[in-house]
């Protein structure tokens, strides 16, 4: 996508959702997109392109939203920001967003749990783009199952020891600090985990192996042998970093499905484009009613899901609200509204919607992994029917 990067355009903007202070920072995302910052970026080097993207967003003030102050709490932290620019990005470009999301979901607990020294030492770093950051919650077994997690850390005088094995990690091998989520038995399951900081000179840290995926991003397996850090680092309380995982993720869900709307808008508007001009059957592709069928229900879905998006942001920032239900609501929505659209608008590309180059053909790849990660469809699901059946 990023030969092709494009500005979106933005009338949903009207929405009673937003305030005046939203159209401006649609303003600075588009500029950021418009200055060429992203297609400048050799994207073939996804390590080099991220650093590089971080540090110009950092530069252009686009982090300040997704990352909190050391000063202040997740409360300064703006969902509808954030989606915004989510959304704005990954219209853009797959690669400008994950380097984007990533800061937010990889400094959230630091902002949720950290001592102040650790808040000074690492948000404004974030904050500005000059460190990556990473959150490191999955293992091999314990992917949707957080709690069955087996990564370990026990307390040693003034130290934890970590011991064990993360995977599927974002940014992993190019952090500049990791949130790392590990079993200290203080109960069984979700009771017994904490959550730590971690940086990449930590003694006994080490990247057990790089991972590659269809569409490609900083992606790697840490390894923990006897990896020592000063109890400083803990966020949080001892048994207390299942919740801190649970409200990070809250906050960040939302932006998933805003980034899953951003695919589905440019999905959208590449089969439009290419519907009015490819000639067929004696006339344009969008003439035919299977086309614009096909296009009726692509937009009313993806308007549909970023009304649920932007209600879950609007809940959080404005009624002061817990989100689970609607931020797990608008994630399962958007994104798996985002792979229909962008499949069907490969089907109206025909034989170039497959084709290496495409835009579609790169968003294909880039959607999958959005109905996966932070928390799959199932478990959305899970979550949405435990919220319904809680007594009220
Ligand atoms: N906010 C605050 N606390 C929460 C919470 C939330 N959103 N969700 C759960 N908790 C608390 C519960 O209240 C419970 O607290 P108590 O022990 O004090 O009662 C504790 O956390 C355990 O909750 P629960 O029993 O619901 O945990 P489960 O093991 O059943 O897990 C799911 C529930 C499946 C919802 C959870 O594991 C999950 O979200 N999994 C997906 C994780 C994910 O996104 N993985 C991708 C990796 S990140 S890319």
């Amino acid at each position: 996508m990023s030969s092709a990067s494009k500005v979106i355009s933005r009338e949903w903007l009207d929405w009673p959702f937003f305030e005046p202070r939203h159209r401006t920072i649609g303003q600075a995302l588009d500029n950021f997109v418009a200055s060429g910052a992203i297609d400048a970026i050799d994207h073939n080097d996804v390590d080099g392109a991220c650093r590089k993207l971080v540090r110009a967003m950092g530069e252009a003030g686009l982090l300040n939203c997704a990352v909190a102050p050391p000063d202040g709490d997740v409360a300064t932290i703006d969902s509808r920001s954030i989606c915004l620019s989510r959304e704005s990005l990954a219209y853009a470009d797959g690669l400008a967003d994950f380097a984007f999301a990533m800061q937010g979901l990889g400094s959230g607990a630091i902002a949720l749990g950290g001592s102040p020294e650790l808040r000074n030492k690492v948000l404004p770093k974030v904050r500005a783009g000059e460190w990556l950051a990473a959150f490191a919650l999955s293992e091999k077994q314990a992917g949707s199952d957080v709690a069955a997690m087996s990564c370990a850390a026990r307390a040693d005088g003034d130290d934890y020891i970590l011991d064990g094995e993360k995977t599927w990690i974002s940014n992993g091998g190019i952090a500049d600090v990791y949130t790392l989520f590990a079993r200290t038995g203080e109960a069984p399951g979700a009771r017994g985990i904490s959550a730590f900081v971690v940086f990449p000179d930590d003694p006994g840290f080490s990247i057990a192996g790089r991972i590659d995926v269809i569409a490609p991003h900083p992606l790697a397996t840490l390894r923990f042998d006897a990896c020592r850090i000063p109890a400083g680092r803990l966020l949080g309380a001892p048994g207390g970093g299942f919740k801190i995982a649970m409200q990070t993720l809250d906050i960040f869900r939302a932006s998933v499905a805003a980034a899953a709307l951003g695919f589905a808008r440019r999905a959208i508007d590449e089969a439009v484009g290419h519907a009015r001009e490819r000639r067929i059957f004696g006339s344009t592709l969008a003439d035919l009613q299977l086309t614009q069928a096909a296009l009726g229900e692509m937009a009313t879905e993806t308007d549909a899901a970023a009304l649920l998006t932007y209600r879950a942001a609007w809940r959080r920032d404005v009624q002061k609200l817990p989100t689970t239900r609607e931020a797990a609501m608008a994630k399962l929505a958007a994104t798996e509204t985002a792979q229909k659209v962008i499949d069907r608008a490969v089907q109206m590309f025909g034989g170039r919607g497959v084709q290496k180059g495409e835009v579609v053909e790169s968003l294909y790849r880039e959607i999958r992994a959005l109905r996966i990660y932070e928390g799959a469809t199932e478990v959305q699901k899970l979550i949405v029917a435990r919220e319904t059946l809680k007594p009220r």
